[in-house]
């Protein structure tokens, strides 16, 4: 942590978008999130989770061996209780999420919203017949219906379990079901984090963190899961799509109009609005060339994986953006939106306007979103930014934009790897197992101020690609990614190991597949049910060759994340600070980490570790994925025996002459 040490614009980002727009912050005197990080010393018992204000007895802090809190609470107690509240907070974000996607469904299934279709009909009677939800001779909406009230029912059900945990393996679910920690209901497993965590409740560590893993499995194999289902069947299931990321994608001649938050249905039908001829011309009369709409953070993965709409940039980047001088409007929906963007907004001529029910920033405009006036508030909110236009001052783009190809949902990856008739993931289990892929990864969340922007994702990401792990990424990770080259196909092949690249190339996959936003994290877990159901990579998740890693995660919904991720059976290492940390001063704290560690590994198959080293990231993520690899009996990993077949073979027997190609061919 650098608080106290004024950082280089260098220091602060990897990436030179943002270094440029560092340097203008500070040439007109403007405050980021990087200097205040520069300037905010973290409390370091805070930090370490050993403070307690959760009754007026206190606030108790624990600052040395044998001390409790006020009641008596201990250390390990005051840690668990923390560390549930931010899975119940990371939890309810998601699921509330995913509960507005079903009451939109619900909507447009009885004609109530406007502009709005049910563009993913193979996938919604796909998952009906999961649900045993009778399709023959019904309506898409009347499908759409009966599959919105099945989703809407999980939030509040009591009783039972959580319906879509039917997707996940047999296996894990027996895991749960022994350990107690099928998730009854989405709402009654946060209701009840916040309840045991009371003053005078549960007063176990252990206990409290099994309810912490029960909540977090409803998230991401409920909440979440429903949120990615109903974005796919309202807005249609990513494909590969071709897009451009990083500031560069700012124009200086058009209405720009950043869309930042999560929700897709705010940021879809602004994108509808803007190619209407009325909008255009509209813009055109303003003097701009036309619309150009860009996204921040998950609401430009959602706009980005679907209809390649640009990303501006991740989280960190926000700020930066408007700092150009060169955005219109910044519309923000929910999660993520820091609260600087007003204040940064008056140096400038941007209007940030807040769009949902339950998210209002002081000092920006609020013109609330309704589902059944969608296509009007839309066209309303470009006028105004196009309105906004001629108050444009001096503007800086920096000129850097990376191409991308996002959009790999786990049925187009199915598609991918068999094509329509045959899809399966036989080819990606095989490609594991015969050692050509050495295992999975996917690395995902958020970025930080405390360390240096997109540092982590990137050189995490281009040390597994070399040891041939295939990467799945989402969220701010993905855009990370995407900005030095790694999610497009051949720009990406140079830096990945003989194996991978040869996969890669046979397919025609980026090494790095982007899968969307935060929410989508539960195409990951799908991805994973799908290879074990495949066969050959063991008979549970727990058994894949495969790591979870969030290098620069910050917010609750990433420690959310991590445990449900592990709640499946996945080693998942977290980067930046630990939400609970051992301090040598007080015993107690030793206690957590390890029950997030050894103890999780016992009861679900995986653990949950802070590491901050990226030698000792990717040593530890190649040394689990090889133990997995020899428990189910599959080759050592030798990166010697690939990289001699495929396109890159004939490539290069393609550049030698004609006779020196018979040569290499017949010998
Ligand atoms: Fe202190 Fe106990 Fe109250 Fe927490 S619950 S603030 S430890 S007295
Ligand atoms: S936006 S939660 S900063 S990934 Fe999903 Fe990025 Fe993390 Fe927000």
């Amino acid at each position: 942590m650098m608080a106290g040490k004024k950082r280089t614009p260098e220091e602060y980002s990897i990436d030179p978008a943002s270094q440029e727009m560092l340097l203008r912050a500070e040439e007109l005197g403007l405050k980021t999130a990087f200097s205040r990080a520069d300037e905010m010393k973290a409390c370091p018992i805070g930090a370490d989770n050993l403070c307690c204000k959760i009754c007026s007895m206190g606030p108790c802090r624990i600052v040395k061996e044998g001390q409790t809190g006020i009641c008596g609470a201990t250390a390990d107690t005051i840690q668990a209780r923390n560390f549930i509240r931010m899975v119940a907070a990371g939890a309810a974000a998601h699921s509330d999420h995913g509960r507005d996607m079903a009451v939109t469904l619900k909507e447009v299934a009885n004609g109530e919203t406007q502009g709005y279709v049910l563009r993913d009909v193979a996938k919604l009677r796909d998952l009906a017949s999961k649900y045993d939800i009778p399709i023959e001779g019904r309506s898409p909406s009347e499908i759409a219906n009966d599959l919105a009230d099945l989703y809407i029912a999980q939030f509040g059900q009591q009783q039972g379990v959580v319906v879509s945990l039917s997707r996940a393996p047999k296996s894990r679910q027996k895991v749960w079901e022994k350990l107690g920690i099928l998730p009854r209901g989405v709402d009654r497993e946060i209701v009840e984090c916040l309840h045991r965590t009371h003053i005078g409740d549960d007063q176990d560590a252990e206990h409290i963190l099994d309810h912490a893993l029960r909540t977090a499995i409803g998230d991401g194999w409920g909440g979440s899961l429903i949120a990615t289902d109903v974005s796919d069947i309202l807005f249609g299931s990513p494909a590969p799509i071709l897009g451009e990321v990083n500031l560069g994608v700012l124009k200086d001649d058009q209405v720009n109009v950043v869309v930042h938050g999560h929700e897709p249905t705010l940021s879809n039908m602004i994108v509808v609005a803007s190619q209407i001829p009325e909008i255009i011309d509209y813009a055109k009369e303003a003097g701009a060339k036309g619309i150009n709409i860009s996204g921040i953070c998950c609401t430009a993965n959602e706009v980005l994986m679907r209809q390649g709409i640009p990303a501006a940039g991740n989280f960190l980047q926000q700020e930066l953006a408007i700092m150009t001088g060169a955005v219109e409007a910044m519309i923000v929906d929910v999660q993520c939106i820091m609260q600087a963007l007003v204040g940064i907004a008056e140096n400038f001529h941007t209007e940030v306007i807040t769009t949902s029910k339950k998210v209002k920033i002081k000092g920006a405009t609020h013109i609330e979103f309704d589902e059944k006036k969608a296509l009007d508030i839309a066209k309303d909110i470009l006028r105004r930014a196009i309105d906004n236009y001629e108050n444009r001052g001096k503007i800086q783009i920096p000129d850097h934009r990376s191409p991308v190809v996002p959009g790999f949902s786990h049925e187009y990856i199915n598609y991918a790897l068999g094509g329509s008739y045959r899809s399966s993931f036989r080819p990606l289990n095989d490609a594991v197992m015969s050692g050509r892929i050495r295992g999975l990864a996917g690395i995902v969340g958020c970025n930080n101020p405390r360390g240096q922007h997109d540092n982590l994702h990137v050189e995490i990401a281009r040390e597994l690609l070399k040891n041939d792990v295939l990467l799945v990424e989402t969220g701010c990770s993905s855009i990370a990614s995407a900005k030095v080259g790694l999610l497009v196909g051949e720009a990406g092949l140079d830096q990945v190991g003989p194996g991978l690249r040869e996969i890669c190339e046979a397919i025609g996959i980026p090494p790095v597949l982007h899968m969307g936003s935060c929410v989508d994290n539960s195409r990951i877990l799908t991805v994973l049910s799908q290879v074990v159901e495949e066969g050959g990579l063991g008979e549970d998740i727990s058994e894949i060759p495969v790591v979870g890693l969030a290098p620069e995660w910050m917010s609750e919904k990433a420690i959310s994340i991590a445990t449900y991720v592990v709640a499946s059976g996945v080693y998942t290492i977290m980067s930046g600070t630990a939400p609970v940390a051992s301090n040598p001063k007080v015993p107690d704290s030793l206690i957590v980490p390890e029950l997030l560690s050894t103890g999780w590994e016992k009861k679900v198959g995986a653990k949950l570790e802070f590491i901050n080293d990226v030698d000792t990231i990717v040593s530890k993520t190649l040394a689990h994925i090889d133990k997995k690899r020899a428990e189910l009996g599959l080759p050592a990993y030798d990166p010697e025996a690939f990289g001699e077949s495929g396109d890159s073979r004939m490539l290069e027997i393609e550049s030698l002459s004609v006779a020196d190609r018979r040569e290499a061919i017949y010998g």
